[in-house]
């Protein structure tokens, strides 16, 4: 999938709107900051870098108007997923590493749909305390940063609904007219979604009731932290990888880390902690296993939010991030 010289594209992306708190815009920047492009560099990558693709929220990301629907901050959240959809589309037609760095998850709904009209049968791998499965149909806080994989999976959608319907996001509808970097789809081209077979959870502790109902319906395949508990990371990760790629091994694959997979110990700053997470090796695992697999070709790195807890927390969750990001990317302890 990837091309010669292997090539990834930084796409900071700092989007707020997806949740209810500021700060969360602060995560590529710092990740710049403490020099990720050169890190990367070091393990072999060209670096591409993409300028922002959503300017900083100048105001804070509850006081925009309520959409019609149940999702907040609608038009906003859409329309960044759809910039940050084109990038991501473009570099994965160029055979490059999309690796997108927010902003709330949110951001994810349009680095996954990017990626997956370019290459369909991309497999994901997503590492969360939570399942992000909502839709406006079943959400109960409407935080767009709950529903990036819920938006995009075959399945989630209620009869007669269609996601294109929802304001910011007719660029996902059937009749989109096509703009410049999103084209119209033709000839029995569909929007871009994502089988249930095509997803694996890692980490879940914290996940709503219609989620979970979905998860078992759809027959979504997930290790939990109780699976985590009970089998090992090792084992976890080894049937991840193998459910994903046992029909086709050469499949790429989508890496969507939340840091709040990780423990707050380890990951204080972040909007929605949960108690219970990933230890700090556990963290790295997850990454470097895929990285092993050969097959990772785009990432994602969300939900910093430095401002939520003391300096020392702030910096050990952005070095954190840092090196989950290396790791991903091929870097190894010996
Ligand atoms: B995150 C919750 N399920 O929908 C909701 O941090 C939490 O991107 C979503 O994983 C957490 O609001 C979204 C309660
Ligand atoms: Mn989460
Ligand atoms: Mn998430
Ligand atoms: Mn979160």
């Amino acid at each position: 999938t990837l091309r010669e010289p292997r090539t990834v594209s930084l796409i900071p992306c700092p989007m707020t709107f997806g949740q209810p708190f500021t700060g969360t815009d602060m995560g590529p920047e710092l990740l710049m900051q403490k020099g990720l492009p050169s890190m990367l560099s070091n393990l072999g990558w060209r670096v591409d870098r993409v300028p922002e693709v959503l300017g900083k929220s100048p105001t804070s990301p509850t006081s925009t108007p309520a959409s019609s629907f149940n999702a907040k901050n609608s038009s906003l959240v859409g329309t960044g997923a759809k910039e940050l959809a084109k990038i991501c589309y473009s570099k994965s037609e160029e055979g490059r590493f999309p690796l997108t760095l927010g902003g709330d998850h949110s951001i994810s709904l349009g680095s996954l749909a990017g990626v997956l009209r370019s290459r369909p049968n991309t497999g994901v791998i997503w590492v969360d305390a939570h399942a992000d499965l909502n839709t406006p149909w079943i959400s109960e806080s409407g935080n767009m940063h709950g529903m990036p994989v819920g938006l995009l999976m075959e399945g989630m959608v209620p009869e007669g609904k269609s996601v294109g319907e929802i304001e910011g996001l007719n660029w996902l509808s059937e009749d989109w007219k096509g703009e410049d970097g999103w084209p119209a789809y033709t000839n029995g081209e569909k929007p871009p979604t994502l089988q249930p077979s095509s997803i694996v959870y890692v980490g879940l502790r914290d996940v709503d009731k219609e989620e979970r109902e979905a998860i078992k319906s759809l027959n979504i395949k997930y290790y939990s932290m109780y699976d985590i508990d009970r089998l090992g990371i090792g084992t976890v990760m080894e049937k991840s990888v193998e459910h994903l790629l046992k029909d086709d091994p050469d499949r790429p694959l989508h890496l969507s880390y939340d840091i709040d997979a990780v423990d707050p110990g380890q990951a204080p700053a972040t909007g929605t902690t949960v108690r219970g997470g990933l230890t700090y090796r556990e963290a790295h695992f997850v990454a470097e296993r895929i990285a092993n697999s050969g097959n990772l070709a785009s990432a994602d790195l969300v939900e910093l939010n430095p401002t939520l807890s003391d300096e020392t927390g702030a910096e050990e969750t952005v070095d954190l991030g840092l090196q989950i990001l290396t790791s991903m990317m091929g870097k190894s302890i010996i």
